[in-house]
């Protein structure tokens, strides 16, 4: 039996959206309001977390209810990964099943697809896709928008796949296909340089990491991406809603990753360049979205969910001119670091709990992670756990409704390199790792050192005084602690 009357829930996904982009957490420079009008019907929370300063892990955990490290291929991955979410797992969608819950993921995927046995055939039905993951319906592209394929996979097809046409994909180092344009040989193509990267193959003027050849009519229009993925995503609500089920949407929005390519309406809206005028067209997708939900009359029956993969980056790869357009907008808001960082601007995310029906408005200073999700909605829908599933999701959901302004005792995350940070209470420890302190690529300082850190985040919410040596008891135990939720999972 369900704890509470059924709801549909819609997770939507920002891609390296920052903690200071939104309007409703202090950004002034992007017009947001969509998603700032989310916090009206809801709570904006000041304390959630990804799992990972990069995409691949912290999807890995928001569906499986699991951290990263407990999967040691949750890295960033290439186009033509295996699916890394381990077979006969159980996932936040396949929980939703279990409740009569229609599921459908339309986005960003990023979890690779196949079973690894061989290389994935991109001209057949492919094995092992999000269809296999709990998602009844599936319409996705497969790693991210700067790596081939660039394709989209409708259910387990190439979408507009032309059989006379096959697409072949590789990511070895050296082009293996010769009559295809890429970055070294074809500069002329080029719409967007690439400022570090992205110069292999180019599609749609566009450096990409790995070489694709084929499937010229498959092949994606950057600047229809927003527009493809809402429509998918509204079709999915009205199938639903013919068929009166109630639904969980997994929405992975590709804004603001690069490469940034906006669609006209919204090229050169701000001043910010195309970071901030794609940001400003997700905010329109989720504009869309929210009044298509009022139209059919079911706004009052869904729970929006709005949050970000990892904190942002200006420079990740191409020349679009972020960095120099920035101005004094601050894309993490007050955290120090951004994207691949050990420091909060890596992992603490925007996180917005959106639902008429909630009895508490405003913020929260709740501690929660994305890895709640799963154990939070499965106690909601009174969907019972396996001892080995969701192992460190812990049910919050009395946080994400507003009832428990505590949330988590404690929560781990990591940065690109693995190394670790855990929160407890005021407290942020990032264990000690061995890096780069600074990558020049992107101009973000990382947080990773060989010292430990500890920062005191209710006056020191920047990380800019290290207190590790004034509190060494603090540090032990907080290290000690990492080791044990490594060794053992905590909640079951
Ligand atoms: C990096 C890419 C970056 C981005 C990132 C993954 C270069 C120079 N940088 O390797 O552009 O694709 O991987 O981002 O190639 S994520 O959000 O999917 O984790
Ligand atoms: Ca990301």
């Amino acid at each position: 039996m369900a704890k509470s009357p059924a709801h549909n829930v819609i997770i939507i996904y920002a891609d390296d959206l920052g903690y200071g982009d939104l309007g409703c957490y202090g950004g002034r420079k992007i017009p947001t309001p969509h998603v700032d009008r989310l916090c009206e019907s809801g709570i904006r929370f000041t304390n959630a977390y990804a799992t990972s300063a990069v995409c691949t892990p912290s999807r890995y955990s928001i569906l499986t209810g699991r951290y990263p490290f407990r999967n040691n291929q949750a890295h960033i991955l290439p186009g033509n990964a295996a699916c890394i979410i381990e077979p006969g797992l159980d996932t936040l969608p396949k929980a939703f099943q279990r409740a009569g819950y229609r599921t459908g993921i339309v986005g960003k995927w990023h979890l690779g697809l196949g079973d690894g046995t061989g290389p994935i055939d991109w001209n057949r039905d492919i094995g092992m896709t999000p269809l296999d993951m709990g998602f009844d319906e599936s319409f996705i592209f497969p790693a991210t928008a700067d790596r081939v394929p660039c394709v989209y996979l409708d259910g387990r097809r190439v979408q507009n796949l032309d059989p006379e046409d096959p697409i072949e994909v590789s990511y070895e180092a050296k082009c293996p296909f010769e009559e295809i344009p890429t970055y070294r040989k074809n500069p002329e193509l080029l719409q967007m340089k690439s400022s570090c990267g992205h110069n292999m193959s180019i599609v749609n003027g566009i450096g990409r990491i790995g070489y694709m050849r084929g499937g010229k009519k498959a092949l994606w229009k950057d600047e229809e991406l927003a527009e493809t993925f809402l429509n998918r995503a509204l079709q999915f609500v009205d199938g639903c809603k013919e068929q009166e089920k109630p639904f969980f949407l997994y929405y992975a929005l590709h804004q603001p990753h690069v490469p940034r390519v906006p669609s006209a309406a919204f090229r050169g809206i701000t001043r910010l360049g195309p970071r901030g005028d794609v940001i400003a067209e997700l905010d329109w997708c989720v504009g869309q979205l929210t009044e298509h939900l009022e139209k059919l009359g079911i706004r009052e029956d869904t729970m929006i969910i709005f949050s970000s993969d990892n904190g942002p980056v200006l420079d990740d790869g191409y020349q679009d001119r972020a960095y120099e357009l920035n101005g004094t907008h601050r894309p993490a808001g007050p955290l120090r670091g951004g994207k691949y960082s050990k420091y909060d601007g890596g992992t603490r995310i925007p996180f917005i709990v959106s639902y008429p029906g909630l009895k508490h408005r405003g913020v929260s200073q709740a501690l929660i992670s994305q890895v709640d999700l799963f154990a939070s909605f499965a106690g909601m829908l009174g969907v019972p756990l396996a001892e080995d599933a969701a192992v460190d999701s812990q049910d919050m959901y009395a946080a994400l409704t507003g009832d428990d302004p505590v949330g988590r005792k404690d929560l781990l995350a990591e940065d690109i390199g693995c190394g670790k940070l855990l929160r407890q209470g005021s407290w942020a420890y990032l264990s000690p790792s061995e890096g780069t302190p600074f990558m020049p690529d992107t101009r973000i300082e990382t947080g990773v050192s060989r010292d430990p850190m500890l920062f005191n985040m209710d006056y020191d919410i920047g990380q800019r005084e290290n207190v590790a040596w004034d509190f060494p008891e603090v540090v032990e135990e907080m290290e000690q602690r990492i080791q044990e939720i490594m060794r053992r999972p905590q909640n079951r």
